[in-house]
């Protein structure tokens, strides 16, 4: 039997990264849908160890016609669409992007397959910032209502709610996974908890002497990305369709990150370190995630590896390491130069 063909949007992205390495060690063709940019930089695909085994296709998701290509030309079996504008500070700044890319992004994909290869399965990523400060009980579950607080959040819940209306309309096999915040040394260096482990890396070295930062009080439900990816893949190989929501079931602020990164390193004066910057506030915030995931547990089977405070010293020990390294870099360059 020929291997399954699995087409990745935003595969150069943190979890783009991981799930390939995941879908390749299950024996899978990985198929990346990749936009021109100068230099070409697939670096967290290095990291990982794959960006020698991806096939590539030229596209971008607010170009219909690169999309629909990719699609009629692959035929993929599974198509996981982690492309998106994903950082949520950015999207006051470029609403009209945010939107193009993470609400008409997954449409086109949807429509070319559904024009041109119906029977592929569809994964959309959605997001728990959908929800904003609404819960149940301190809690958000699949039930919980959505109140989406940016435009990243109401860009992403269009996605959410297209990728349902192509399943009921067209009875296409296109889930929705509500991810909650899912971290990894992969994670872009503008999130907090990347931003907070890449500080306490050079104040550790003598590079920096403070981390400027906005809310120390929000609340996230911090997983590790390679487990979600893992959700992501689990959820297109079930009997029937069906949405879910992926969370380890834990809260913790931003000042419990905090704290536990700087002890990592021996430092437990942290406070002196961190200095809050407005810049940093955002407009509309979400003040605190902890989502319930009990379906993903029954009926996937899914469940978190990687505890909240391993998460925080795999992020540390691997930015210590990469500050070692430049700065074994430079030394050379200062020898030789
Ligand atoms: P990420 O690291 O920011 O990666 C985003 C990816 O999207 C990159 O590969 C980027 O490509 C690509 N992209 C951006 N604009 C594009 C466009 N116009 N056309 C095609 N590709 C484009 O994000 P992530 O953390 O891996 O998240 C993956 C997905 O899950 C995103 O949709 C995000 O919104 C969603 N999500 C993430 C989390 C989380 O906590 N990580 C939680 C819930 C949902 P370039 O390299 O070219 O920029
Ligand atoms: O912020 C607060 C900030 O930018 C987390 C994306 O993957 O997860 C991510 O979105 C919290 C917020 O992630 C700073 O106000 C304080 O309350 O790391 P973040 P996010 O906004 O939760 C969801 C699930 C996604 O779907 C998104 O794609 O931390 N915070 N001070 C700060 N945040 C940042 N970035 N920088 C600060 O200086």
């Amino acid at each position: 039997m020929s291997a399954k063909k699995a087409l990745i949007t935003g595969i150069s992205g943190q979890d783009g990264s991981y799930l390939t390495k995941l879908l390749l060690d299950k024996g899978y063709r990985v198929f990346g849908l990749v936009r021109r940019s100068v230099d070409r930089s697939l670096k967290n695909l290095e990291d990982m160890g794959v960006v020698d085994k991806i096939e590539y296709a030229d596209g971008d998701l607010t170009d219909e016609c690169s999309v629909m290509k990719a699609v009629k030309s692959i035929r993929p079996d599974e198509v996981y669409n982690l492309g998106a504008q994903s950082f949520v500070g950015t999207s006051w700044d470029n609403p009209i992007l945010t939107t193009e890319v993470n609400a008409l992004g997954p449409l086109k994909l949807l429509n070319a397959l559904r024009y041109f290869h119906p029977t592929a399965r569809y994964y959309q990523a959605s997001t728990s910032e959908m929800f904003g400060n609404s819960h149940d009980k301190g809690l958000q579950t699949e039930q919980t209502p959505f109140h989406p607080r940016s435009p990243y959040a109401i860009s992403k819940l269009y996605g959410h709610w297209i990728t349902i209306n192509f399943r009921e309309s067209f009875g296409m096999f296109a889930v929705s996974g509500i991810l909650f915040n899912h971290e990894s040394p992969l994670r872009g260096p503008e999130f907090v908890t990347r931003k907070i482990t890449m500080g306490v890396a050079k104040i550790k070295h003598g590079l920096a002497n403070e981390i400027l930062l906005g809310n120390l009080d929000s609340k996230r439900d911090w997983g590790f990305a390679g487990d979600y990816v893992e959700a992501m893949w689990l959820m297109l190989q079930q009997k029937e369709p069906k949405d879910f929501l992926i969370s380890t079931g834990e809260t913790h602020s931003v000042r419990e990150f905090l704290e536990l990164a700087f002890k990592r390193v021996g430092i437990t004066d942290w406070e002196k370190h961190v200095k809050i910057d407005p810049k940093f506030m955002r407009p509309a915030d979400v003040f605190a995630l902890h989502g319930h995931s009990a379906s993903a547990g029954k009926e996937l089977g899914w469940k978190p590896k990687v505890s909240f405070e391993k998460l925080v010293e795999m992020m540390v020990d691997a930015d210590l390491k990469r500050v070692e390294n430049s700065a074994r870099a430079d030394r050379v360059v200062e020898a030789i130069i």
